[in-house]
């Protein structure tokens, strides 16, 4: 599979792009001061100086590179510094950056307005195609982000089941609305604010935790509360803890608890959505839940959030019924645009095979390289969404996640960042791999990861 060129006039340079001379073995220092005073400029006008605290680079250390463009699998900053990308925009790059068709069809659509506020015939083929490629969606509405998709899935779920309680897993994070920042991972714990300020204690009484992984405590829960009980949201794959997969038997003991005392289930699919198989992760472990939340690949780098499932269900959102939702911007043209080509590619090329195999060999060879250094990391990958946790544990929950040493991480995290790949910076965030890794970039992050590991 080739994927289409990039829009960019020089093609990408991946093999000789690092800071080290193949000659001489010589290594320059990356310098990143361009970047440093636009941050510390940004700090001035923006709280923190980043529009959203995961990109800060408070646990790592040093202050967050400022982008200048991107081109398939790769990053460059402001300093002329390149990078083998595994952020990927947090999950929806997953075509690689600066697509040539998913550009030429946003640009398609901006000659035709920008924004109507008003129903277009494209957003009925963006829902529908949704609705045939992702197993539970009988009818879907379109939001612009993941936390929109969310509030809106749970605000649902309570209208319908006319019951207040939900259950989310420790480390489960699913957007920041105030009931979900209990406990939650991503960018809440990499800066300490699991439980952030400023929600009131109203709103998070009703939101119940249980361990992930962990069947007996759901169950304990339920025959405790299940009747007040109106949904359980959950990543199927947790991703912002790290990547966790489900163990044998999980989501299917989650369906069957759920059913059993009428609450709806919903997959938290933002980040595993059209990732971890086409279908999404329902569609990977064969569970079919009540609602499902989309965002991140949906929208091909465009803010798009997406909330489905059953029709009876869906049918009680306004104008239909009384679950009121709604918003300006709701299946923007230029989202849709970027959205539906997006999903059209990986639809027709069915790149997931491929992902697969190019992000098996990346974290096989991260693997020998740890284990050659003599430095413990435990990998979790599932398609193409990885992690690798600095410790010797197998990492099945928020509590083994959190045993990792943090601190050594973010050496390592510094040393990619010299050797010219960019993670999280975080421990507690997953890595994505884009069609647009080839082999160039494979090996190079691999030479990188045994300099970085040589030097922590
Ligand atoms: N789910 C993303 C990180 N785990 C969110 C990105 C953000 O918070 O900016």
């Amino acid at each position: 599979m080739t994927p289409s060129s990039p829009i960019a006039k020089s093609p990408p340079t991946i093999a000789n792009s690092s800071n080290h001379d193949e000659s001489d073995k010589t290594v320059s220092k990356r310098s990143f001061s361009r970047s440093e005073s636009i941050f510390t400029r940004g700090s001035k006008s923006i709280p923190g100086g980043v529009n959203s605290p995961v990109r800060a680079f408070r646990a790592v250390g040093g202050s967050p590179i400022v982008i200048d463009r991107a081109e398939g699998a790769m990053l460059y900053d402001v300093d002329g510094n390149d990078y083998v990308d595994y952020v990927g925009s947090w999950g929806p790059m997953i075509l690689g950056h600066a697509r040539k068709d998913v550009h030429e069809a946003l640009v398609k659509a901006a000659e035709k307005g920008t924004s109507f506020g008003a129903c277009t015939e494209r957003e009925v083929s963006f829902a529908e195609l949704l609705c045939e490629i992702v197993p539970s969606l009988e009818k879907v509405r379109l939001v612009n982000s993941g936390t929109e998709a969310t509030m809106s899935a749970l605000r649902l779920a309570r209208g319908f089941t006319k019951r207040d309680k939900i259950v989310k897993v420790f480390g489960g994070y699913h957007g920041h609305a105030d009931y979900l920042l209990v406990r939650a991972g991503s960018g809440a714990t990499t800066l300490g604010v699991p439980d952030s300020a400023g929600v009131p204690k109203g709103s998070a009484q009703d939101t119940l935790l249980v361990p992930f992984n962990d069947i007996a405590a759901t169950e304990q829960l339920f025959a405790d509360q299940g009747k007040e009980i109106a949904a359980l949201i959950i990543e199927p794959v947790a991703g912002n803890m790290g990547c966790v997969p489900p163990q044998d038997g999980y989501l299917a003991g989650l369906r069957r608890i759920t059913e059993q005392y009428g609450a709806l289930l919903i997959f938290d699919e933002v980040m595993t959505g059209f990732r971890v198989a086409l279908g999404g992760a329902q569609e990977l472990y064969g569970i079919t839940p009540d609602l499902t939340c989309l965002g991140k690949v949906i929208g091909g780098g465009l803010p798009v959030g997406a909330y489905g499932g059953r029709a009876d269900v869906m049918d009680h959102v306004a104008p239909l019924g009384p679950v009121y939702q709604a918003g300006t911007l709701s299946g923007n043209p230029l989202a849709v645009a970027a959205g539906e080509t997006t999903l059209r590619i990986l639809k027709t090329q069915n790149p997931y095979p491929q992902l697969d195999k190019t992000t098996a060999r990346l974290v096989e060879g991260l693997k020998a390289g740890a284990s050659q250094a003599d430095i413990p990391i435990s990998f979790n990958r599932v398609g193409s969404m990885w992690t690798g946790f600095f410790q010797a544990g197998t990492v099945t929950n928020f509590d083994d996640a959190k045993a990792s040493d943090t601190e050594r991480y973010a050496r390592y995290f510094s040393e990619m960042l010299q050797n010219g790949v960019y993670l999280a910076p975080s421990q507690f965030e997953a890595a994505f791999v884009s069609i647009a890794h080839d082999d160039a970039a494979i090996e190079r992050t691999l030479e990188a990861a045994k300099r970085a590991l040589a030097a922590l």
